[in-house]
């Protein structure tokens, strides 16, 4: 497993700087290109451009950033296959948890407004995340939403069971690698307690619904305290609802990961594999987090095969987002889980793009309600070519413009994209960059003249597009 699985550097919180040499992978599986034509067009009427996604015609402006590419993902649904391993994992953890209450939505549109996707949770102004770098742009107000917490308000208002799931895509102008794909899906839980209901019993509620949860079998570290200055309790919230609503909540997430993580050793023991850690307990540690709409936050990390996995974002949700959803009078808890994460480790399943993989070999191994761990099938060859270019320091290529670039040109044959060489020129303080390309095809193998073609492509559209110096 590489560093970034254990640490989301997750657009939720802030953004450090980048490291001299990245690495990141780019997936656009053949299924990206096959699919260009199928549910989006862009056409230009009296110099009005408009994009359609999922048959839905919308305006584009100066934020429009979204590509057919990831635009036609939004038909996959990954998540409602019932023999795709999203699908599986989705009905295992609502399975789970139908018994204790929740309400299970799993249809909601993937475009979404600022106001839901940022604005209703708080989002300040100038957060990372609202930016076009980082996330795909239908127009100004309109966009791809880059979390299921988009949809927590509207559920908030509707839902009449005390807990609700929501599973969907969502997306994100990420870097990539073995862990992270533009296009991912996560499922979002929910629990609340009104206080008309309860009233002075709140408490004593919330106290009996957490002894009622069972033990989840991990073997848990969970070292701060829970709130603090740093992690703060909201004021209209007592310490002790606020002690109680985190415990349920941890919990809950305890009880989900314990089920998953159970069956993936299962499967990989039954697989034949005699790993030393598939034979102790599982190890989860809490680590504190912060989300612009939740107070205490947290993320959970899993022992997993030599490192720490983030799997999972969640806080005590704040008042104003329940007030503003019209039930100010509730208190509660909210999660969002990254599901290909975790179908990773219960699958066993190496790199997240295999997901999408539309190929029998992958597709036929999964049956519904069932966890079998992934047999590899053949790995084509791949190759590299490498594309160097001086850059003005001031004006230096977003790492995720480049992104878009190599990817639009290459689709599903770049596996991955390095920076492997970074230096300022010491007289002109010019930048050099040199990225690596790595070519291959999941299904068969390439040659040496359509990779030239594809690079020839990538170094024209990169000279063309950002204020670069190709080197030679
Ligand atoms: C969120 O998205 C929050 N909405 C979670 C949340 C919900 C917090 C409710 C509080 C209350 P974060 O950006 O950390 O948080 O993403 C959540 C999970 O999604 C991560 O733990 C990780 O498992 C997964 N994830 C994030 N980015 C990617 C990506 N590019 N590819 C695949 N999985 C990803
Ligand atoms: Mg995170």
């Amino acid at each position: 497993m590489t560093a970034n699985i254990s640490r989301s550097s997750g657009f939720l919180l802030q953004r450090v700087s980048a490291p001299a040499v990245r690495r990141w992978n780019i997936n656009a599986r053949s299924s990206i290109a096959q699919s260009l034509k199928r549910n989006i067009s862009t056409e230009s009427s009296s110099g009005n451009a408009t994009i359609t996604v999922l048959g839905k015609e919308y305006p584009t402006d100066d934020f429009t950033n979204l590509p057919n590419s990831i635009a036609n993902l939004t038909s996959r649904k990954l998540h409602l296959q019932p023999s795709h391993p999203i699908g599986i994992l989705r009905s295992l953890i609502e399975s789970r948890l139908k018994d204790l209450g929740f309400t299970s939505y799993n249809d909601f549109k993937p475009v979404v407004s600022t106001y839901e996707n940022f604005d209703a949770l708080g989002f300040p102004e100038d957060h990372p995340g609202r930016s076009k770098t980082d996330t795909y742009y239908i127009n100004e107000k309109t966009l791809l939403r880059t979390h299921t917490s988009a949809h927590e308000s509207e559920c908030f208002q509707t839902c009449e069971t005390p807990g609700y799931l929501i599973s969907a895509d969502v997306y994100r102008r990420d870097t990539i690698d073995r862990t992270h794909y533009p296009a991912f899906h996560q499922m979002e839980g929910a629990r609340v307690w009104s206080r008309t209901e309860h009233g002075d019993n709140l408490a004593k509620v919330i106290q009996e619904d957490l002894e009622s949860i069972p033990d989840s079998g991990i073997i848990v570290s969970d070292p701060d305290p829970p709130f603090h200055e740093g992690n703060p309790r909201q004021p209209t919230m007592s310490e002790l609802e606020t002690e109680l609503i985190g415990k349920h909540l941890k919990k809950t997430i305890e009880l989900l990961m314990g089920h998953v993580f159970h069956q993936a050793r299962e499967a990989a023991i039954k697989a034949g594999s005699t790993d030393p850690d598939l034979f102790s307990p599982i190890k989860a540690r809490w680590i504190e987090a912060y989300f612009p709409w939740t107070s205490p936050s947290w993320e959970i990390e899993i022992w997993w095969k030599g490192e720490w996995l983030e799997m999972c974002g969640c806080g005590v949700v704040k008042h104003e987002v329940l007030s503003g959803a019209g039930v100010g009078d509730k208190i509660g808890w909210a999660f969002g889980i990254g599901l290909e994460r975790t179908a990773m480790i219960l699958f066993g399943v190496p790199d997240i793009r295999l997901f999408w993989s539309e190929d029998e070999r992958f597709l036929s191994q999964f049956k519904p309600n069932t966890v079998s761990t992934f047999k590899p099938y053949s790995k084509y060859p791949g190759t590299f070519r490498d594309v160097a270019f001086w850059c003005d320091m001031a004006k230096e290529v977003h790492i995720n413009d480049l992104m878009e670039v190599v990817r639009s040109i290459g689709g599903d044959l770049v596996e991955n994209v390095s920076l492997i060489d970074e230096f300022v020129h010491p007289k002109t303080k010019q930048k050099s960059q040199c990225y690596r390309i790595n070519y291959q095809s999941m299904d068969r193998s390439l040659t040496n003249a359509e990779i030239n073609d594809l690079q020839d492509a990538v170094v024209s559209s990169l000279s063309t597009q950002f204020p670069i110096k190709i080197r030679d």
